[in-house]
């Protein structure tokens, strides 16, 4: 660990110093104008704070430290005979803002493995909840669980300097990334598999061991996995997980509730609760229809009829992108190598091609194009993981990446 901490301290002293420098000389410079409509509608388009690891252009979509999604799938290192990236590297790039070896990708696989200890106390806290608690609200207090063990709030118990906070939140986020893979296959296993409990595998990199956990041997699962927790880990700072973990955490409360507070905005609908929505709505659609593939005709119907109803359209819109999301594409890249014919997939490929012009015709929705949460439902579906409402668990194991390195940045 200490290699990789020495080096986000020397980056983050640099970049402290520059930021000093920049607010010395710049720092009552405008940088723009807020409008009313703006202020009511929740800051929209309010330059208003920083994020390191990320940056989300409305036209271009996200770039992690400066690479696009196709660019990371080349640069990262992969799993032995895989081709898609390991998070672990993504972790890296974001925290150090630098590409990572394959000796630094290696290292944080160890260095995650060993810290994934899970105490017992914490499975008991989620057996505690009735079964048919949402696995959202499992993983939430199970995080709540962990809080116990932060070291941030101990060492600041017992008196801290201002100068050590980011070392102490730096090992508390190192922490909780370990051990979530453990705590969402825990509530997995628990809620759809009776309890009967996968031990984890030292020998897998972080997303193989979660898949693996789950239940999941196949390897190109795991690959999928991969790329599922790498897409998934950061969109700059504006969305509500990550602001709401950025917000609480300002607090100083540690990275345990900081996190917990973001996890509690990814399980709303109109955030990552949206690709279970997908999923629900595709599949009330085929019931309704009595058919497994429906026609674009009748998809086009069925867009109508949801908009008619009053319901949002799942999966589609955005608060800041304004063409489809590179998250979406990634995954359709991913389903034409392995799964093109699946009719769960080509029924969110023709969602694809017929809702946008329909969402744009209302005159009202500013983006019509499909999200990141418009296509992860049928990959999953297709590898039989087919709890739909156990997506966001995932989504938010992934979350933990950026906005935990994005909590790292903030105290250093
Ligand atoms: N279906 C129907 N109506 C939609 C819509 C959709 N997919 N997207 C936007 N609209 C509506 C809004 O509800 C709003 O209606 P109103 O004026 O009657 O209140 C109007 O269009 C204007 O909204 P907007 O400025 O285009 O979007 P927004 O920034 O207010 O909201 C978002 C963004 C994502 C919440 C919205 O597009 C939405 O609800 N989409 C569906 C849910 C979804 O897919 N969420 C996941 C987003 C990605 C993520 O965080 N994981």
């Amino acid at each position: 660990m200490g290699v990789i901490k020495d080096r986000f301290k020397a980056k983050a002293d640099i970049v402290a110093a520059e930021v000093k420098e920049i607010l010395k000389e710049h720092g009552k410079k405008k940088i723009g104008e807020v409008t009313l409509s703006q202020v009511y509608q929740g800051m929209r388009g309010i330059t208003g704070l920083v994020t390191e690891t990320s940056l989300l252009d409305a036209q271009e979509g996200i770039r992690f430290r400066g690479y696009t999604i196709p660019e990371l799938q080349q640069k990262l290192p992969k799993a032995a005979g895989g081709t898609e990236p390991l998070p672990e590297g993504l972790f890296y790039l974001m925290l150090v803002g630098d590409l990572p070896t394959e000796e630094n990708v290696h290292h944080l696989t160890s260095v995650w493995q060993r810290r994934s200890h899970v105490p017992n106390y914490v499975f008991d806290t989620i057996e505690a909840l009735p079964v048919s608690a949402h696995p959202m609200t499992q993983f939430v207090v199970a995080i709540m669980a962990l809080q116990i063990e932060s070291q941030f709030s101990k060492k600041y118990a017992a008196g801290l300097s201002k100068k050590d906070y980011w070392n102490v939140v730096f090992d508390d986020s190192m922490d909780l990334i370990s051990r979530l893979p453990r705590i969402a296959a825990y509530i997995y296993r628990r809620k759809y598999k009776n309890g009967d409990h996968i031990q984890p595998n030292g020998l897998l990199d972080w997303s193989g061991n979660f898949a693996h956990m789950m239940g999941y041997e196949g390897e190109e699962f795991k690959e999928l996995m991969r790329l599922y927790m790498t897409i998934h880990a950061d969109h700059e700072g504006g969305n509500v997980s990550a602001h709401a973990t950025h917000l609480v955490g300002s607090a100083l409360s540690d990275p345990y509730l900081s996190f917990a507070a973001g996890m509690n905005g990814l399980a709303g609908p109109l955030h990552g609760l949206a690709n279970q929505e997908v999923i629900k709505w595709i599949f009330e659609m085929r019931e309704e229809l009595k058919t497994d593939l429906p026609s674009k005709e009748q998809i086009g119907e069925y867009v109508k009829k949801t908009l008619a109803e009053g319901k949002v359209v799942p999966g589609y819109g955005h608060a800041v992108l304004r063409k489809t999301d590179p998250r979406f594409t990634a995954q359709a890249e991913f389903a034409k190598k392995h799964c093109p014919d699946d009719p769960i997939v080509q029924t969110v490929w023709n969602v694809y091609e017929v809702a946008p012009p329909i969402l744009e015709g209302t005159g009202k929705i500013k983006n019509p194009w499909p999200n990141v949460d418009a296509h992860s439902g049928s990959l999953l579906k297709h590898y039989g993981l087919i709890e739909e409402d156990f997506y966001t668990v995932l989504f938010g194991v992934s979350r933990a990446l950026g906005v935990l390195a994005s909590l790292c940045w903030d105290r250093a």
